[in-house]
């Protein structure tokens, strides 16, 4: 089965509360990673004790698991989806590149938790970040970001 296949299997539970999974999902990357919390101005200025309740920190988490569901249905066919989004985490975010690999890797705990994701799923999801991730960092090249 494709990749991309393999890992909508396991979609559901992550649909069914995007905004709670998202929340999951940030709140992870940033009590993981302090500095990526640096990245995002309008949450800087949130305490770690405070990140799990946060509003705007769920929504966001929410657009990135609705973006990731997106690449997925598009089954690497995600131009289209992929180069508005380089371009606006090289030019306007400037989310270097590594923020990516990070984030894919606390998507992929989260999944094994709450989706049940097995190892063969775990190794697809994994297939796809790097796919997506290559394509983001050829388009931030493009555009002369080195993140
Ligand atoms: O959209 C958005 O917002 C993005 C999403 C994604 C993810 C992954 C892959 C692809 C795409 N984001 Cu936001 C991103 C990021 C964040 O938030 C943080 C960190 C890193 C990255």
């Amino acid at each position: 089965m494709a990749d991309f296949d393999m890992v909508l299997k396991y979609w559901g539970p992550v649909e069914a509360d995007y905004t709670g999974n998202g929340g999951l999902v940030l709140t992870r990357l940033f009590t993981e990673h302090p500095d990526t919390l640096k990245l995002f101005p309008k949450f800087a200025g949130i305490a770690q004790s405070d990140l799990a309740g946060n509003a705007a920190i769920s929504a966001h988490g929410a657009t990135v698991l609705k973006k990731l569901g997106e690449l997925l249905r598009a089954k690497g066919n995600h131009a289209a989806i992929l180069k508005p989004l380089a371009n606006s985490h090289a030019t306007k975010h400037k989310i270097p590149i590594n923020n990516f690999k990070l984030i894919s890797e606390v998507v992929v705990k989260v999944m094994v938790e709450k989706a049940g994701l097995d190892p063969a799923g775990q190794k697809a999801l994994r297939n796809v970040m790097a796919v997506v991730i290559a394509d983001i960092d050829a388009d931030y090249k493009e555009l002369g970001f080195t993140g």
